[in-house]
């Protein structure tokens, strides 16, 4: 979205910024909020932050979302300070408005935050060492146990059915009758695959209305660019993009993961065939992740992951099929048929995770 210079003049003087400001640039690779690194000028030195406009259109209750951000934040801080961790690089830190606010609604209507800048580590968008992947794994695993005893009751669903995957389902095919841009035509061999796969759709909203899955507080969007590894210690430091923080299933979190760093292509790679699942990524993650819940998963869970991993792919393929039939106004591009590769790169992967099945399920076994 285009932001007016006027705009962000009027946000960063409204916020409880250290120093001068020095300059405010386009920040990361997120699909949904308008990111930017600020620098100011201080006394001491430079201190960065990060200015994010929130997606209101996505996020249709922005003041409910950051209770649940300003609650998971603060929560976090007291675990890591008893932790003996550092606080300001371990989890987002909020920075308020002049008026003691944690987000600012400009005179344009848009909700605005700021965060510091967590320095000396890196948001990867592929996995460049598997020690990375390995170590992810095992930060979302241990957050989610974090979050164990987090007052479920207090957090919006910033938004409804997220997960649900039935409904993402009944939204496609609406996208699909509608086919407001007239591309529906060019794209049946792919709408046809995602049809095919129905059956899949149901299984884990199935068994959670069965308990056979327990509802716990997931973060429901741990791609490997949503977390930040450290520089130095090769470790992961820091779990961001807390937006989607709501009640969820485990095996989400676990597969949206894999869908992201255990995919041999990138998410938008033109070549989808070269969407293939790597098992060495796959087996490395699931050990990570089985770590970080510390014995915590039932059994069902357990073997419901690759299910997770396939149920996430094939969701986040139809969303943004969905996406590039309604016309491109969900997910941020940067160019004419971006949707479209994401798709076939989620498609292919799906295609490869069947063939992978029983390997995949040998490897959680193994755990
Ligand atoms: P989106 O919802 O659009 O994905 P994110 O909250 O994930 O937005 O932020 C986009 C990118 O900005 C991240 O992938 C990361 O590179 C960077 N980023 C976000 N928060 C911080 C932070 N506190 N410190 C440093 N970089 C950050
Ligand atoms: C979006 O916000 P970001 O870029 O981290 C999306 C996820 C998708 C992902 C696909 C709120 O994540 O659900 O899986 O893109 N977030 C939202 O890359 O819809
Ligand atoms: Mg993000």
């Amino acid at each position: 979205m285009e932001i007016k210079r006027e705009e962000l003049q009027e946000v960063l003087a409204s916020f409880a910024l250290a120093g001068e400001v020095t300059g405010c640039e386009r920040y990361g690779s997120g699909h949904i909020n308008d990111t930017f690194r600020v620098a100011c000028q201080t006394e001491e030195g430079n201190q960065n932050y990060i200015l994010q406009r929130m997606n209101h259109e996505i996020f249709k209750d922005p003041v409910g979302l950051m209770k649940n951000v300003s609650g998971v934040t603060g929560f976090l801080r007291e675990r890591i300070l008893e932790n003996g961790g550092d606080p300001n690089r371990e989890t987002l830190n909020l920075v308020p408005t002049k008026d003691g606010e944690v987000y600012y609604k400009s005179s344009e209507g848009n909700y605005w935050r700021v965060y510091l800048f967590i320095e000396g580590a890196t948001c990867y968008d592929a996995v460049k060492d598997p020690k990375d992947f390995y170590q992810s794994g095992k930060a979302f695993g241990h957050f989610q146990q974090l979050l164990a005893d987090y007052p479920a009751k207090e957090l919006t669903e910033t938004i409804p059915h997220f997960h649900d995957t039935p409904s993402r389902l009944v939204t496609f095919k609406k996208a699909i009758e509608e086919d407001v841009c007239g591309r529906t035509a060019s794209v049946q061999g792919e709408i046809q695959f995602i049809l095919d796969r129905e059956a899949d759709m149901h299984a884990a909203m199935d068994m959670l209305e069965a308990g056979e899955l327990p509802l716990r507080v997931t973060h429901n969007d741990t791609k490997l660019n949503n977390i930040m590894i450290d520089d130095v210690t090769g470790e992961a430091l820091c779990i961001i993009d807390l937006d989607t923080i709501m009640p969820g299933l485990s095996i989400f979190d676990f597969g949206d993961s894999i869908r992201f760093g255990a995919n041999m292509a990138e998410e938008d790679e033109k070549d989808y065939s070269k969407a293939k699942l790597s098992l060495p990524l796959f087996d490395i993650y699931a050990k990570g992740f089985l770590e970080g819940c510390a014995g915590r998963l039932t059994e069902a869970e357990k073997r419901m992951l690759p299910m997770g991993a396939k149920l996430m792919t094939l969701e986040c393929g139809m969303r943004f099929l969905t996406d590039y039939l309604q016309g491109d106004t969900y997910f941020h591009i940067a160019r004419p048929e971006h949707n479209l590769d994401r798709t076939r790169t989620q498609l292919g992967l799906v295609a490869d995770m069947e063939e992978k099945w029983d390997e995949m399920a040998e490897i959680i076994e193994k755990y």
